[in-house]
């Protein structure tokens, strides 16, 4: 099975949206495999949004996933990289798809409830920023 990686963000967090969403993922056939909730320092966010460090939102970007606690989950599904983008909708909870993710609990395009790997590459490398191998061996 396929491995990607979700944050439920600190906008879910506060909302207590954090047992819907997971509710939410189960029901598209996701496996938890690791879930760890925790809150990022500013030189994690820093390093985990490194891609973006050019952008205008970049320092908003980092004060926002840093304001609270978040959720790390690592899932498993087939195909999982790119179900997680379908259910979790387009980055403007403005322009998601009804029933998806950021359209239920998103607020702003910054403040879009979650966040989902955008390939194979990056789901790999971003579930190793928060668990270690062992802890991604799927337990069956
Ligand atoms: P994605 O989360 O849909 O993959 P990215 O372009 O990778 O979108 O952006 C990462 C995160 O940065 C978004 O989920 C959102 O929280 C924030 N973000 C993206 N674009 C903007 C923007 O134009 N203004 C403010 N925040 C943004
Ligand atoms: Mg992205």
């Amino acid at each position: 099975m396929d491995q990607t990686l979700t944050i439920i963000k600190p906008d879910s967090m506060e909302a207590k949206n954090a047992g819907n969403i997971l509710a939410h993922l189960e029901g598209e056939g996701f496996q938890i495999q690791a879930l760890k909730r925790m809150r990022l320092s500013q030189a994690q966010a820093q390093s985990f949004y490194e891609v973006h460090r050019e952008r205008p939102f970049y320092d908003s970007l980092v004060a926002y996933m840093t304001s609270g606690p978040i959720i790390a989950v690592a899932l498993a599904r087939e195909d999982a990289v790119a179900h997680l983008r379908k259910v979790m909708g387009a980055t403007d909870p403005a322009n998601a798809e009804a029933g998806t993710i950021r359209a239920l609990y998103g607020t702003s395009i910054e403040r879009n409830a979650i966040h989902g790997s955008d390939s194979p590459e990056n789901a790999h490398k971003e579930s190793l920023f928060f668990f270690s191998q062992a802890e991604l061996i799927a337990a069956g």
